[in-house]
């Protein structure tokens, strides 16, 4: 299990009970403690993990989900990992449907933004995908947004590093420090992806529509800039 060997089950029954949902996605949470110069997890390790991932994966190497607006999306997150994990999404809010334990009853469902996920626990996550543009999803703990974390290593605040990822490069191919979005890098790592929500994603379309393109005026800008012209 430290190195990843666990999977989710989904019985999706003949007769569905609930509202057909138009995506269903499944995320297994999960850390792993990979040292420096290595690049096989240490299983030895119990609770000081520095790799954070959705299924296995951290971000930029994520997909992102996507649905069209309009769309009825579930998103199970189940967490096997050593720790607790609040994930969060933006944009809209979860309606807590299900628990590893079955359906929750309609009457008892509850809305947040921020869903708890227990060690050894599945929540249930749905939306309809109200309003079209790039959402982030991720664990609202901050340092599970930032992998590579750990004891014992330098503080790099302050330490040039615009060459860094260029010289990694030559030793790792295809490294990249960060993500690159639409308003420059995505400080982010770890358990962190994006929702993308489309007006023209097809129904069957799963492919990553690219950085949403703001209608004018939607984007915040600095005011002295304005008054420049
Ligand atoms: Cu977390």
């Amino acid at each position: 299990m430290a190195l990843g060997m666990q999977g989710m089950f989904i019985v999706h029954p003949r007769t569905p009970q609930l509202p057909k949902v138009d995506r269903d996605y499944c995320i297994m949470l999960h850390n792993f403690a990979v040292h420096a110069g290595t690049a096989t997890p240490d299983p030895s390790v119990m609770t000081d993990f520095n790799m954070w991932t959705f299924n296995s994966r951290v971000f930029p190497g994520i997909d992102p989900m996507v649905a069209r607006t309009g769309d009825r999306v579930r998103i199970r997150v189940a967490n096997l990992s050593m720790h607790e994990h609040p994930i969060h999404i933006h944009g809209t809010a979860f309606e807590v449907t299900g628990t590893d334990a079955g359906w929750i009853p309609q009457t008892a469902r509850y809305k947040e933004t921020t869903m708890l996920v227990p060690v050894g626990n599945i929540r249930v996550g749905g939306f309809i995908a109200d309003y079209p543009g790039d959402w982030a999803m991720h664990c609202h703990k901050s340092h599970h947004t930032m992998n590579a974390m750990g004891h014992d290593i330098p503080n790099m605040l302050g330490v040039p590093h615009s060459d860094l990822a260029r010289r990694i490069r030559t030793l790792v191919p295809g490294y990249m420090m960060m993500g690159e979005g639409p308003f420059g890098p995505i400080e982010m790592g770890g358990m962190f992806t994006t929702m993308k929500i489309r007006d023209d994603q097809g129904h069957d379309d799963y492919g990553d529509p690219g950085w949403y393109e703001h209608p004018a005026g939607t984007v915040a800008w600095k005011l002295e800039d304005s008054a420049n012209g």
